[in-house]
């Protein structure tokens, strides 16, 4: 593929610097066996022990065991505060609003990664790590028209991942099946699936006018297909046999995460895992285990199942004699939400609880609980335990800052994320110069050091009742937030402040032209089996 010369000569500059800021970091510690990222779904700052949450009330006690053994981030930022284009973002290093197409997607949709996108898994792969994905998938499979029945490709295995065993969006989106390597698992060919975005099919019920065949009411959307008792987005027909059971997916994924890890690790063979969790994400269906677990209603305890699922990779982890030899990145693809679309009792049931922990909003929100998360490295022998870490840092520069560990010398593929090892060592507390915060779609703002900017116009979504949110706007002057002194973003010194705002809004609009973006015309195509 051609490059423009310009830009690519920019480009290699952007990518001498990132090289040079690499050669910076002291001498990265030899690379451990296994990588692993949980990257839970729609967890808040606030939602786990080690960040504040009242035990008695939410407990999870493996996260905060894993949280005791490393660092813990205050600063972090997931790259949207919605699913498909954080997802996309952590994968590929890439900005989602740089590229059309990444906002949240149906079941049905096309892979929206390219097959020669620079991708975090393909990078680990060439440098000797088996990689494989569990859970949820939500970035498009196929070229655009999918037949569920036969292998579908492109999917995870052709943009750097060894081993898939994934759910193709959400729970709440058809088709509700699981697939190995791009294929629906016990799938019978003779009850074939089809999946439409569009229309029902003869003869099957609809959540919408059969309220009497719902275990789960939904509060909006989510009236269509029927799947085991609750109202999906998207219809579906066929593919009795493959129909996933919503209450044992957590523990179907992570036994396959367990699997994995004990073959790699009796192999002797470095491995990295994307554990892409659904919970908490809706349908909240805990397996019956943990229904009551909590003391904030059926959020809590999908979060207790969370937290189980956690507890069951470590031991894998431990019990392979890899603890000491294991980097575990812990986070989560978007802030909280309690009425996503069930009638759950997520918002009765949550008094006393703060899913946002001291945040404003959450999911789809450009205030900060939509994209700021938990975020805990541990890495016994080389991070701290029970350390903490204020650095600015975004989910997307996990690639980065895994190519400087893995591969020093190597330049980096990934136009937008940044090699940012040495504060996930803990040898640096500032991170990133500027953040682009992002909601979805073009919603950008920008934060550097204390200080937060959106632009004037720009929608802000408020409440942690997702779209059911109160819409306001960014006033003409801008809004400015100083984030140390108002974490609630109530006192806007935008007036105050015309000096700092001049100079964030040139950044973002810098930020957003900037000829990176090119870069993800780089060829970066999947080795050879
Ligand atoms: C929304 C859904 C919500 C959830 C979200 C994606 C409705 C009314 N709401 O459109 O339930 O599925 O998409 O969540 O349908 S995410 O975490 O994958 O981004
Ligand atoms: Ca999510």
């Amino acid at each position: 593929m051609k490059i423009n010369h310009t830009l690519s000569t920019l480009f290699l500059a952007v990518c001498s610097l990132s090289a040079m800021a690499a050669a910076q970091t002291e001498t990265p510690p030899k690379p451990p066996k296994a990588i692993v990222v949980i990257l839970a779904d729609d967890l808040g700052y606030g939602d786990l022990g080690c960040y504040g949450a009242d035990p008695e009330r939410l407990p999870t006690p493996s996260v905060d065991k894993l949280c005791n053994q490393g660092m813990k981030f205050t600063d972090a930022y997931s790259t949207s505060s919605v699913c498909t284009p954080s997802r996309y973002a952590f994968l590929t290093g890439q900005y989602p609003w740089r590229k059309k197409g990444t906002g949240i997607l149906p079941g049905d949709a096309a892979l929206i990664i390219d097959v020669n996108q620079p991708t975090l898994p393909k990078m680990l792969q060439k440098h000797g790590y088996k990689t494989a994905v569990f859970g949820k998938w939500h970035l498009g499979l196929g070229n655009g028209r999918i037949d569920w029945n036969k292998h579908i490709s492109p999917n995870p295995n052709d943009i750097g991942f060894d081993e898939s065993y994934i759910f193709a969006a959400t729970g709440d989106r058809v088709p509700c099946v699981l697939l190995r390597n791009g294929n629906v698992e016990n799938l019978d060919p003779n009850d074939p699936i089809e999946v439409s975005y569009k229309h029902n099919f003869p003869g099957l019920p609809d959540g919408k006018k059969n309220k009497d065949q719902l275990k789960m009411m939904w509060s909006h959307g989510h009236n269509n297909a029927i799947i085991n008792g609750i109202g999906r987005i998207g219809f579906m027909k066929g593919g009795k046999s493959a129909l996933w059971n919503d209450e044992k997916n957590a523990e179907v994924i992570t036994n396959e995460a367990v699997k994995f890890i004990q073959k790699n690790a009796q192999a002797k063979q470095p491995f990295f895992v994307y554990f892409a969790t659904h919970d908490i994400h809706v349908p909240r269906t805990p397996d019956a285990r943990f229904v009551g677990k909590s003391r904030c209603g059926i959020r809590g305890d999908a979060t207790v199942q969370f937290d189980y699922c956690v507890g069951r990779l470590m031991k894998a982890l431990d019990d392979c004699g890899l603890a000491n030899d294991s980097l575990v990145i812990l986070s989560s693809d978007n802030g909280p939400v309690l009425d996503d679309g069930y009638a759950d009792n997520a918002v009765k049931d949550n008094i006393g609880h703060s899913p946002a922990g001291p945040f404003r909003a959450g999911k789809y929100s450009i205030l900060e609980g939509g994209s700021r998360v938990p975020f805990i490295v541990r890495w016994p022998g080389v991070i701290t335990p029970g350390s903490q870490n204020k650095a600015l840092l975004n989910q997307m520069d996990i690639g980065a800052s895994l190519l400087a560990l893995v591969a020093p010398q190597e330049i980096s593929p990934f136009p937008d994320g940044e090699n940012h090892l040495a504060a996930l060592m803990g040898k640096d507390t500032v991170g990133r110069k500027y953040h682009i915060i992002n909601s979805s779609g073009k919603m950008v703002g920008i934060r550097s050091g204390k200080w937060k900017y959106l632009p004037p116009g720009m929608p802000i979504r408020d409440g942690i009742n997702g779209l059911g949110g109160k819409m306001t706007k960014a006033p003409a002057e801008g809004f400015l937030i100083d984030l140390e002194q108002d974490p609630k973003e109530l006192n806007n010194l935008a007036k105050q402040h015309p000096d700092i705002v001049t100079r964030l809004h040139a950044k973002l609009i810098e930020i957003k032209k900037s000829p990176v973006t090119v870069a993800n015309l780089t060829e970066y195509p999947l080795l050879d089996d």
